[in-house]
């Protein structure tokens, strides 16, 4: 399903660059570390036309994937801005390609995309969800369940989650802390949609250990080996009854066509931020969709910018599983846009405004910014 309509160009006259802080609800545990604090960058693309708005996912380490918030920040304003800023009026669909030549840095590109992209909707008076084709108002909301103190208390902060009306569960997993945990949640909850996040932590010779938790009829594991395993994933894959699914190994539409050929994965969880931008993520869906696999939008604990247009893209036809897409409270007491994400019925609706659909609220902005750099044509 290519663009049915690309977006018009915008005469390009700076960029406005933000790290923010903002503070989390509670500990957020992966087995790469916890945070308390999202530190992420915010991109304003100044247009003649209007301001559009993106979000840079990195986060202050290098512990998911190989980008961090200063790298991001140091080739976004000696590289990539100055790229676009040199060819003065651009479409959105343009991005990419005037970036390729820098290697690598995907969540930077794609939050200086979704910018651009955000400024051209506005001006055009069009919503992303009609530019990408959602066929969807509101989307299935999941949540992410960071690993707890013991199973008992996994189990409590699953049930806070399924009172509020989440209709899946992902529970993280490391080494020593999944047979139990996800037994424990199984056996509270019945036959809830359940699945599992190893964001990497396993090598092959876990695979028996991996391979016990198909009893628990989980949707799917996710990533339980190194990203740049395709070749181990594939032979896991084999062992396991539950669905291999890749996040961290997906990093651009090439890489799910090899995982695909190579059955490394069976499922596909869409990152527009991993994925090097939103354009990028609607063709790893149509990808999918052609070959009947399904796919469903992760989150990297986005500001109210890229639960926007998370929500836009969770609406695409393909998407058949429930995302990590859920309520801005699920993260924040306080968010930087002025309508978050609530959850209504279990469900995220698609902004229908202009561009990414949601206004900034400039207080919020002003009081999570730690730092702030600006640079015009
Ligand atoms: O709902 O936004 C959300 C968080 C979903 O678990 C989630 N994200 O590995 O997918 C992940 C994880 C993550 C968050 C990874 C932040 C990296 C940074």
């Amino acid at each position: 399903m290519p663009i049915a309509r690309p977006a018009a160009s915008v005469a390009l006259e700076g960029f406005e660059l933000r790290v923010l802080h903002l503070p989390l609800v509670s500990p957020f545990t992966t087995s790469f570390g916890t945070e308390t604090v999202r530190e992420v960058i915010i991109v304003r693309a100044l247009t003649a036309d209007g301001d559009g708005w993106g979000e840079i996912v990195t986060q202050d380490a290098p512990l998911y994937s190989s980008e961090y918030t200063q790298g991001a920040w140091d080739v976004t304003l000696r590289f990539l801005a100055p790229a676009l800023l040199d060819r003065g009026r651009l479409a959105p669909e343009d991005v990419a390609g005037l970036l390729e030549p820098f290697k690598g840095h995907r969540m930077a590109k794609a939050g200086v995309e979704l910018a651009v992209l955000d400024a051209a909707l506005r001006a055009e008076g069009r919503s992303l969800g009609e530019y990408a084709g959602a066929v969807r108002e509101r989307v299935p909301s999941g949540v992410s369940v960071g690993i707890q103190r013991d199973p008992a208390a996994l189990v409590e902060a699953v049930r806070g989650y399924l009172d509020e009306g989440y209709v899946r569960i992902k529970i993280k997993i490391k080494p020593g802390r999944d047979i139990d945990d996800t037994a424990a949640v199984r056996e509270a909850f019945g036959a809830i949609p359940l699945q599992v996040d190893a964001n990497s932590a396993y090598t092959l010779e876990d695979a028996e250990t991996l391979a016990e938790l198909d009893r628990f009829d989980l949707l799917l594991i996710e990533q339980p080996l190194q990203e740049d395993d395709l070749v181990d994933h594939a032979t896991l894959a084999r062992r396991l009854r539950t669905p291999v699914c890749l996040d961290e190994s997906i990093v651009s539409d090439k890489a799910a066509a090899d995982a695909l050929a190579l059955g490394s994965t069976s499922i596909i969880n869409i990152k527009a931020g991993r994925v090097g931008g939103y354009l990028e993520a609607m063709r790893i869906h149509d990808r999918c969709l052609a070959a009947g696999v399904p796919v469903w939008c992760g989150g990297m604990v986005e500001t109210g910018i890229g639960r926007a247009a998370n929500a836009a893209l969770a609406a695409l036809p393909g998407f058949t599983l429930p995302g990590d897409v859920s309520a801005s409270s699920r993260f924040y007491e306080r968010d930087i846009v002025t309508e978050p994400a609530v959850l209504e019925d279990g469900h995220v609706r698609v902004p229908l405004g202009h561009g990414i659909g949601v206004d900034i609220d400039p207080v919020a902005l002003e009081d999570f910014t730690v730092a702030r750099e600006t640079l015009t044509r």
